[in-house]
């Protein structure tokens, strides 16, 4: 690099506080100027380490994000610049550490609102150290065609419009980064454009003034004229008139400081930044743009004449030969974003999954369309949120309610079933709650707890078909086939499950029908004449007043009420009652301290 030069087509930058949005428009940056490299090597996330995927320009790629700035400087040597996007209370501790790091040679600091006594270290420490500080309180700056630093220069139309994609003849030095992006249009519109522009930032004090900029610029001998745009407040632009006086600037410098209109109030102004306020007659605007004008600096009379005294400076230096302007190149087009290109209804896009329970995008999330406040303000139960998830309606009260019935009937049956073993025994193991609970979760099924959607088939199936009790049975048993819902491990004929009673008994006082549970009786009777242990279960008992209510609420038509036992709801309901008992015992068991289990040598039959 040329003495001066801060950046070039291969500088690459240490991303400290991971900020998407300008990481990927310096990566957009790289792909409009042709750069091969990433001019972001790594991002510095503390706490956090792994990849961020962005996208160099088609190409998705993978950045490193390293947990410290010593792992980061270690891992990226190369890269020398340290782009600081770290707040305000931690931004000088941050910077003073990557000034520390001897891989790192220019930094930028962000943050508005950095102590000045931190920044007066840190200019300290970057001076003995021979380390360049760019801010705080900056957007940056940008070498066109080659580095840029965050935000710089706004979006890419911006870049493209101010052709900032290849370099220029004009060096700019700015305090202001909101007005360095209004100069950079201008000097496109009356140049062949920028070689290089900083804005040192608002601060009283700046890491780096506008003459050290200008100083630099003078050095490279790209840069054919220098622009620069001070605002009242502080002495910075004096440093800049002695070295103009003193002849260490030869090539043309036209400048301006903006804030005359402060004379216009009776008190002191204090503009938006910190550094911008009027003080006495030389920290004016008028007071600075005289002192530059007599140092031999063009000086506008208005800033509505600065574009005029740009385009003169430049066309002079043409005429004499000394730049001939660039020869224009067209940048490539960077690749839209899709989401951007969604929102703008350019393209459409296929979705990949099609959902109708929820919707979660609004203002409050919406449960088959009701919204949550609704549900609470209603004071909606858990079975009308089962019947709006599930159903995808609101079922009448009795119907949400005996869903409920059934949900609490089924939370738990002690801890001798295969569920609470299953789950007992993996909590034992040392295993976490949803280990636990899936333990004894993956046990329901045919045989256990899950029989209710068969028990709901079967029973339907007979009923439709007009079976006798004593026809289905046999039919069955023909089959090979135990009828779901009939039959358990300890009730009994003479003790009838306590549950499938209070079933019956809310279906007898609620439900306008109980055609289906009427049969299920019918079949349990028979059963019974068989083996008293054939008793309806609760598997059984759901299922049939499932269909009871499902026929008798008038909610669904046939179709519906077919496809709704065809896929198999029913089931969920155990699982779901029961995954309050499992976490329950799992709860238990920690609570216990119990140890592993182990089942006695003495309860297992070893034989060959
Ligand atoms: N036999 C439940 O059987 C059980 C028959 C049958 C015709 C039947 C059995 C069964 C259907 C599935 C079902 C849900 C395995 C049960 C639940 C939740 C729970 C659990 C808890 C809780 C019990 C003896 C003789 C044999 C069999 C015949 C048996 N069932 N015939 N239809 N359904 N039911 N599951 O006692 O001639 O001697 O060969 O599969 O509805 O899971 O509390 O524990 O809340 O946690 O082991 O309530 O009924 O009887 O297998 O020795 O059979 O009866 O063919 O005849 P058992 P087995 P045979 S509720």
């Amino acid at each position: 690099m040329a003495t001066g030069q801060l950046f070039s087509k291969n500088t690459q930058a240490l991303f400290y506080n991971y900020k998407q949005l300008p990481i990927q428009r310096m990566l957009d940056f790289d792909f409009l100027c042709g750069r091969e490299t990433p001019s972001v090597a790594g991002i510095i996330n503390p706490g956090a380490e792994g990849f961020q995927k962005l996208f160099f320009g088609q190409e998705e790629i993978a950045i490193p994000v390293h947990s410290s700035i010593e792992a980061a400087c270690e891992a990226h040597p190369t890269a020398d610049v340290f782009i600081n996007f770290a707040s305000f209370r931690s931004a000088a501790a941050s910077s003073l550490s990557a000034l520390k790091q001897p891989t790192i040679r220019v930094i930028a600091i962000i943050a508005e609102g950095v102590p000045e006594s931190d920044t007066k270290q840190l200019i300290a420490y970057a001076r003995e150290n021979n380390k360049v500080v760019i801010g705080p309180a900056t957007v940056g700056g940008i070498q066109a065609g080659a580095f840029k630093i965050g935000d710089t220069a706004g979006t890419i139309d911006n870049i493209v419009q101010c052709k900032l994609y290849r370099p220029g003849s004009v060096g700019f030095v700015s305090k202001s980064g909101g007005m360095s992006n209004e100069l950079y249009s201008t000097i496109a519109r009356v140049t062949d454009g920028i070689y290089e522009g900083i804005a040192i930032g608002g601060d009283v004090f700046p890491g780096s003034t506008l003459s050290d900029h200008i100083l630099r610029l003078e050095n490279i001998p790209q840069v054919k004229m220098m622009v620069v745009l001070g605002e009242l407040g502080g002495k910075d632009e004096y440093s800049l008139v002695e070295a103009l006086k003193e002849g260490r600037i030869k090539k043309p410098v036209v400048a301006w400081v903006s804030g005359t209109c402060a004379r216009l109030f009776k008190s002191e102004v204090q503009f938006g930044h910190a550094g911008a306020k009027s003080g006495g007659e030389l920290e004016s605007a008028q007071g600075k743009n005289e002192a530059l004008r007599d140092a031999g600096a063009i000086v506008p009379t208005s800033y509505e004449a600065l574009e005029t005294v740009i385009k003169e400076t430049f066309a002079k230096l043409v005429e004499e030969g000394k730049i001939t302007p660039v020869t224009e190149v067209k940048p490539p087009s960077i690749p839209e974003d899709l989401s951007t290109a969604i929102k703008s209804g350019k393209i459409r896009a296929p979705t990949h999954i099609i959902s109708t329970i929820s919707d979660d995008r609004g203002e409050e999330p919406t449960y088959a369309g009701v919204p949550m406040s609704t549900i609470v303000e209603r004071g909606y139960g858990v079975g009308d949120v089962i019947s709006l998830l599930w159903f995808k309606r609101s079922l009448p009260r009795y119907c949400t309610k005996f869903i409920e019935i059934c949900i609490m009937l089924c939370a738990d049956h002690g801890p001798c079933v295969s569920g609470a073993h299953n789950t007992i025994v993996t909590a034992r193991a040392g295993k976490d709650l949803v280990s636990s609970l899936v333990s004894g979760l993956l046990t329901i099924g045919p045989r256990f707890g899950g029989a209710i959607d068969d028990a709901a088939r079967y029973f339907k199936d007979a009923v439709d078909r007009g079976l006798t009790p004593y026809e289905f049975v046999e039919s069955m048993k023909k089959k090979g086939i135990r009828v779901p819902g009939i039959g358990h491990r300890i009730k009994r004929g003479d003790n009838r499950d306590k549950r499938v009673e209070l079933l019956q008994e809310y279906a007898h006082t609620h439900f306008p029908s109980q055609k289906h549970m009427d049969y299920a009786v019918q079949v349990e009777t028979y059963t019974l004449s068989k083996a008293n242990n054939l008793v309806l279960n609760v598997d059984g008992a759901i299922g049939s007043l499932f269909l009871d209510l499902l026929a008798g609420s008038g909610m669904f038509n046939k179709q519906e009420i077919d496809e709704i036992v065809e896929i198999g709801y029913l089931n969920g309901l155990f699982v779901l009652a029961r995954a309050i008992g499992l976490i329950g015992h799992t709860f238990d068991q920690k609570r216990l301290k119990q140890p592993l289990y182990r089942h006695p040598w003495e309860d297992v039959l070893y034989t060959k």
